[in-house]
């Protein structure tokens, strides 16, 4: 669901006729969209002048590509979209505050039209339907949709930048607009600065607020964008281009004619280059294409009148009677012209002064088949993030924009050649398919599995099962314990006078997602542990591999006790302060960190992680096979650092192995824990990964057991998904409540 359908409705020669539009989100979606069996919900655009029969006839047209039309009256377009989202959303979100107009806001039809998408999205989900909303037009839509819709899975992607917490104070409605997007079971957002300004934000409005947030870097479809260069017709409008040029160097600029993306500047900057650089007169031209965008709104509008002056002034100053510095375009070119201009560009000029992601700096590098050209690039932009290997400028400092264009005409072809090299490397590696899938995948693992949902016992499948040690003896059939059992394990929980809780996180309380800074604790999750900490004689303890620091920030204001790193690092009590178990480092980390990096730098989407005593090799994002193969190789060459001699031991979790220091492991944890017990508490340990199994193996034999998931495990009990563990645990408080109810007799 977009505000606007990937196409455009146009009348030409008197018939209707529907184009794919421009714009990122648009040329973005478009091939996911054709791939999938989805529907898009969006507005086609102006349809006051279609009669009724014509509407008809283009909502048929439209069906048969999956698009469904939201209509929107010319009130709605001009309040709704020209004025709340692109008069004071857009500026806002780009801190580019003097162009938001003083006075009326047009808030209420913004909200109007979300409730309209509401209608609309609702009107069409069927049970099971994932739904993913699009952009700052819709920003209300998701919680207006899981109010009607509570089970669906709901995900929201901005592509625009998310500005700091003070930028955002500047508006009114700013906590309606943060609540509206915390209906989504996920929210994505191009770079991690944009996630972390989301973040702040909503902890400033809510601290017990957890949204579910990623970064999500959008790609571009590098295969068919090479495709495309090389189709006659592309390579026929590269040679006309060739033969117009006649030699001269060609600095290009494709934008939407918009304030964000810098073009002012740009230009002035390029008058600079001209004015200290006569030598170049005659020898080198610049094609600004503008692409009209919003005319409607004033500021488009004087923008529009600014840049024709100042391209104007540049011609009118250095132009001479054979020779036009500036071609400036201000209208659309087919995409074999673009692929064309992208390919006949010495230098591109991507220099926006504020831009989400910015999707021309990548479909240049894809588009340059021939591994030349140089990529100016503003630090402002998202892809600036990615784009480490153009010439990064900063679009406010006309002097250095200046000479960084110089630099690029320069750039010795060696560098430009290695530039253009590794750029189309991190434009391939990251297509937008992969993006699309990423996100549809982190959703699917965030939002919540529907109530009653049983996992199903499965022989468990690993890349890593081949080299997974004998740590643990295997059961076989590897079934969830059945209901029965699973009552008697609840009935010894509530009848029990003292608990001691002792529970692994990522796996067991919560789902284990691609990224580990997705595994935010539910609210659900955070109250259950504080309720049972609640329960006299009661004590909770969580147990993780995680570093410290994440436990301190997502659980540390619970009253409940907190092991980092294996157990490494304890925080026995609130407020207590952190004990580490060991005072000196192990000596293995810096020798070993150095073999372990290799792997990670040879094997794409791998990470290593260091933490106090340990080192992780993370694979959960690369692909399988090649994991596997990466393992096999790394496996031998950590030998030297095992056993007594070497301090360390090796360990398999999921999708991560870990060196970790000697006789560090969660049963580690109990060895404090028991001592200080009530005579016969009931002891609950519950855990997902082999790494859980050293907890169990401490748990002394009266205690109890769990192991969440379908993995091998000697716990006595096992559970199919945290949804149930976190049931068995719901059972507990409510029985607890029911005896605090129940009249004294
Ligand atoms: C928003 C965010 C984010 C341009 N001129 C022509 C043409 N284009 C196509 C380009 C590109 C698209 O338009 C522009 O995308 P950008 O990403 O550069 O910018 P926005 O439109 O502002 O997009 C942005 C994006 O959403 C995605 O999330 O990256 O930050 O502002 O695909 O190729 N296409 C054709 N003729 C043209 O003249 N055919």
């Amino acid at each position: 669901v977009s505000n606007r359908l990937p196409v455009t409705v146009r009348r030409e020669e008197g018939k209707l006729t529907v184009h794919l539009s421009t714009g990122g989100l648009a040329t973005g979606l478009n091939g996911p969209h054709r791939e999938s069996q989805g529907l898009w919900l969006g507005w086609p655009g102006d349809d006051t002048e279609l009669s009724d029969a014509e509407r008809e006839g283009l909502t048929a047209d439209l069906a048969s590509q999956r698009l469904c039309p939201v209509f929107l009256t010319p009130d709605e377009v001009h309040r709704y979209y020209e004025g709340f989202s692109n008069r004071v959303l857009w500026p806002l979100f780009h801190s580019q505050l003097d162009h938001i107009p003083l006075g009326d806001s047009e808030w209420d039809v913004y909200r109007r039209v979300n409730e309209k998408f509401a209608d609309e999205v609702c009107a069409r989900y069927r049970e099971g339907d994932t739904l993913w909303l699009h952009d700052y037009q819709l920003m209300l839509l998701p919680t207006l949709v899981r109010k009607r819709l509570p089970r669906a899975r709901i995900g929201f992607f901005l592509h625009i930048p998310f500005p700091a917490p003070d930028v955002l104070r500047v508006l009114p409605w700013r906590e309606e607009l943060l609540r509206g997007l915390l209906g989504a079971d996920l929210i994505g957002f191009h770079t991690e600065v944009y996630a972390a300004n989301f973040r702040a934000a909503v902890k400033e409005l809510d601290p017990s607020l957890r949204p579910v947030v990623g970064a999500f870097p959008m790609g571009v479809d590098m295969p068919a964008l090479e495709a495309l260069a090389h189709t006659p017709l592309a390579m026929e409008c590269l040679l006309n281009l060739k033969a117009s040029l006649g030699g001269q160097h060609l600095f290009l600029g494709v934008d939407r004619l918009d304030y964000t993306k810098g073009i002012r500047r740009r230009l002035m900057a390029f008058e600079r280059l001209l004015a200290r650089r006569t030598d170049l007169h005659g020898r080198l031209r610049l094609i600004q294409l503008a692409v009209p965008s919003r005319d409607n709104i004033p500021d488009y509008a004087r923008l529009r009148a600014s840049v024709e002056r100042l391209v104007g002034r540049v011609n009118g100053t250095f132009g001479t009677v054979e020779w036009t510095p500036i071609r400036y375009v201000y209208r659309a070119v087919t995409p074999e012209e673009l692929s064309a201009l992208y390919q006949g560009a010495d230098v591109m000029l991507v220099t926006p002064t504020r831009d989400g992601m910015n999707l021309v700096a990548k479909e240049y590098c894809a588009a340059r088949v021939d591994g030349g050209g140089t990529l100016v690039l503003s630090e402002l932009a998202g892809a600036a993030q990615e784009l480490k290997e153009a010439l990064l400028v900063n679009p406010y400092d006309g002097e250095e924009m200046s000479l960084a264009f110089e630099r690029a005409l320069a750039l010795p072809e060696g560098e430009r050649r290695w530039r253009m090299k590794a750029l189309r490397k991190r434009v391939a590696d990251n297509p937008v398919k992969a993006w699309a899938q990423g996100f549809l995948d982190e959703l699917a693992a965030a939002s919540k599995p529907e109530a009653g949902e049983v996992t199903r016992p499965s022989v468990p499948i690993s890349t890593a099962a081949p080299l997974e040690p004998a740590r643990v003896d295997p059961v076989a059939p590897i079934d969830v314990s059945p209901p029965d059992e699973v009552k008697g394990l609840e009935r010894r929980l509530v009848n029990a006078h003292a608990r001691l809780l002792v529970l692994d996180y990522d796996g067991t309380l919560v789902p284990i997602v691609r990224s580990p800074e997705l595994a935010v604790p539910s609210i659900e999750v955070r109250e259950t542990l504080r309720a049972l900490s609640n329960l006299p004689f009661t004590q909770v303890h969580v147990v993780s591999g995680r570093p410290r620091l994440w436990l301190e920030e997502w659980l540390g204001d619970l009253p409940i006790g907190l092991h980092g790193e294996h157990g490494f690092w304890s925080r026995f009590e609130p407020h207590a302060p952190w004990v580490a178990r060991s005072e000196s480092l192990p000596g293995f980390l810096a020798p070993a960190r150095k073999v372990m990096k290799e792997a990670a730098a040879e094997l794409p989407g791998s990470e290593l992680e260091q933490k106090s005593a340990s080192l992780t090799f993370h694979y959960r994002r690369a692909e399988p096979q090649a994991a596997k193969a990466a393992l096999a190789a790394l496996v031998p060459k950590l030998q030297p650092f095992l056993g007594e001699a070497g301090g360390a031991d090796l360990l398999y979790g999921k999708q991560v192995l870990e060196l970790r220091a000697r006789g560090i492991h969660k049963g580690v944890v109990l060895e404090a824990l028991l001592p200080r017990l009530p005579k016969g508490a009931l002891i609950l340990a519950a855990g997902d990964d082999a790494t859980d199994e050293d907890l169990f193996r401490d748990v002394p034999a009266e205690g109890l057991t769990v192991h969440v998931g379908e993995t091998p495990s000697i716990a006595r009990y096992r559970l199919g998904s945290p949804r149930a563990l976190l049931n068995l645990l719901a059972a507990l408080l409510a029985a607890h409540d029911a005896e605090q109810r129940a009249p004294i007799t």
